[in-house]
């Protein structure tokens, strides 16, 4: 099997916005429940417009109420909404996305993306945003995206997040350890699952482009067409 990926050395991170998805409320077949059915070489993002059967949930204060507001904007269909956490001084809460649907065989398989979309100028000043995946209710990984590992998107977005190395159907961003007054923002999550491309023919030019291929290139550095820095990456 051949995948091929551009990535940056210092993070497997891709900055383009995900591929519009249409919405059919007539055609509830056409919704995916996981990695079965999840298209390919494209970010993907978990909200009811893509997949059927989601669910989010929060952290809780010491009331019981939900340290993320307006969660359900993390899984709507709306992916210019968020969810978000205002804090005070320091402390922890994090917001989990869950592909209820996605189980068994049907789990997101290892060497899928799993990641956030997510907003907030303070992040990585004195603080730190973790991924982590779980299948059903058993951890399965956990990375910290935040600081450089960040992929800045332009207009306040920033998405983190790793490829995963266990099959997964629930995504979990924690914030920890923030300093100030501030809030957390949380768009929405997202997969990225790769599939292998066609062979390349020889001695000719191929673009190798999602979704036909795998392809992913950093923009960290913000030098697309030179592309320094940058490696091919064969799986
Ligand atoms: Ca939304």
């Amino acid at each position: 099997m051949l995948v091929v990926m551009l990535v940056t050395p210092l993070a497997n991170a891709y900055a383009a916005a995900p591929a519009a998805a249409s919405f059919d409320t007539s055609a509830a077949s056409l919704f995916s429940t996981g990695g079965n059915d999840t298209p390919e070489n494209q970010f993907y993002s978990l909200t009811t417009n893509n997949f059927s059967n989601l669910e989010v949930v929060s952290s809780k204060n010491i009331f019981g109420a939900d340290h993320f507001a307006n969660k359900g904007n993390v899984i709507d269909a709306n992916l210019g909404n968020a969810a978000t956490w205002g804090y005070l001084v320091g402390g922890t809460a994090w917001i989990e996305v869950r592909a209820n649907s996605a189980t068994g065989g049907n789990a997101f398989q290892p060497g899928t993306y799993a990641g956030f979309v997510l907003g907030d100028t303070n992040i990585g000043v004195g603080s730190q945003i973790r991924v982590t995946t779980y299948l059903g209710d058993t951890q399965q990984e956990s990375q910290i995206v935040s600081g450089s590992l960040l992929v800045d998107l332009g207009g306040g977005k920033y998405k983190g997040g790793f490829w995963a190395a266990q099959p997964f159907n629930r995504v979990r961003l924690t914030a920890t350890g923030i300093l100030g007054v501030g809030t957390v923002s949380v768009y929405y999550a997202e997969v990225f699952k790769p599939k292998a491309g066609p062979e390349p023919a020889c001695n000719v030019y191929t673009n190798l482009n999602q979704p036909t291929y795998g392809a992913l290139i950093g923009l960290a550095h913000g030098h697309l067409g030179r592309w320094p820095g940058h490696r091919l990456q064969y799986r």
